[in-house]
């Protein structure tokens, strides 16, 4: 039988077959012990094809279709571990928020990239509209409008904003579409708005420190009524990179991909080279200080992960 993994534990993979009833699956020993750089060989999203395995006395999978496309990050626990966190995906939607927690750009970036390096084309949403001041809404504006001119979707939103809601809808509807950002910033809240009936659990922002409780723990596909799904994940502290080489950052980065045929040298990093037209852009206004900013960090990040995988 054929069946998609909506929920994956790392022990059991809830599967779901052709007249939407769902199989708690096991995965067949071999897939354990192939060699992998990835610390999950099954993913949310993986097409899958199911047993029920006469000596186990339980469904197992016995084949993962090959990916359309996924998304990866560093494991938390072991770095240079690469994590699937979804595949077979439409859209990536990062949830972001100004307060409450605080997303930074550099977070923001980190994510960018990953997206463009597996062609994941990515939303940016800004969530808890509702809790911020005048001079913060025009601090998100700024932030906003520097994405936008980079050419990417951008979104205010509040989850209590039955507008919002609305137009979200339009953006999700008849596709697959990971929602992805820090703990607390309101992923589980929108799953529920856009789905009544979910009723996922959300926890409050701690007062004290502005972070969330990371109330979700494990990802979950959930089918939407109006046509598509929605990949609703545990919040991330950081999205760490790996396994990229330095000279190929640039090229994820869209502004800087825009310039770089320009530079004098082929082969150009734009950090010290001579007559490079990402850092002439920089200078001149055409691209932000702040990307430039997180170019420079990811390069570090990305040198010093390639070193430990020498
Ligand atoms: N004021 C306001 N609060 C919101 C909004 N969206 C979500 N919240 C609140 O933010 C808190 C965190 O929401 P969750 O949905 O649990 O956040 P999450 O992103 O799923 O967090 P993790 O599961 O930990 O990754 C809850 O108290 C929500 O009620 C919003 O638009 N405005
Ligand atoms: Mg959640
Ligand atoms: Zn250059």
């Amino acid at each position: 039988m054929n069946g998609v993994v909506i929920k994956s534990t790392g022990s059991w993979y809830d599967v779901r077959v052709g007249d939407g009833s769902v199989i708690a699956c096991r995965l067949k020993g071999i897939f354990r012990l192939e060699e992998s750089k990835d610390t999950n060989p099954v993913a949310v999203g993986d097409r899958v094809q199911i047993e029920n395995d006469d000596i186990e006395g339980a469904w197992v999978i016995e084949k993962i279709e090959d990916r359309q496309n996924y998304i990866v990050r560093t494991s938390p626990k072991h770095k240079g571990a690469r994590q699937v966190i979804a595949s077979n995906i439409d859209q990536a939607v990062l949830i972001c928020t100004l307060a409450m927690p605080r997303t930074s750009m550099g977070f923001i970036d980190r994510f960018l990239i990953t997206a463009e390096a597996y062609h994941i084309p990515t939303t940016l949403v800004f969530n808890k509209k509702d809790l911020l001041g005048g001079k913060e809404l025009v601090k998100q504006q700024g932030v906003m409008d520097l994405y936008k001119g980079i050419g990417y979707d951008v979104y205010t939103i509040s989850a209590q904003e039955a507008d919002d809601i609305a137009s979200l809808k339009a953006l999700l509807q008849n596709k697959t579409s990971l929602l992805a950002g820090h703990s607390g910033v309101g992923k589980s809240t929108l799953a529920n708005a856009l789905q009544p009936g979910l009723q996922l659990r959300t926890s409050e922002v701690s007062r004290l420190t502005g972070k969330g409780m990371h109330t979700t723990t494990f990802a979950e596909m959930y089918q939407l009524n109006f046509g598509g799904n929605i990949i609703d994940t545990p919040g991330v502290r950081e999205f760490g990179i790996s396994g990229f080489a330095p000279e190929e950052i640039g090229q994820y980065f869209v502004e800087i991909r825009e310039v770089m045929p320009q530079c004098r040298f082929t082969n150009c990093l734009h950090e010290n080279e001579p007559d490079c037209a990402v850092q002439h852009a920089v200078v001149e206004g055409r691209i932000s200080e702040q990307r430039f900013t997180s170019y420079l960090g990811i390069m570090a990040d990305v040198r010093s992960s390639f070193k430990r995988w020498e």
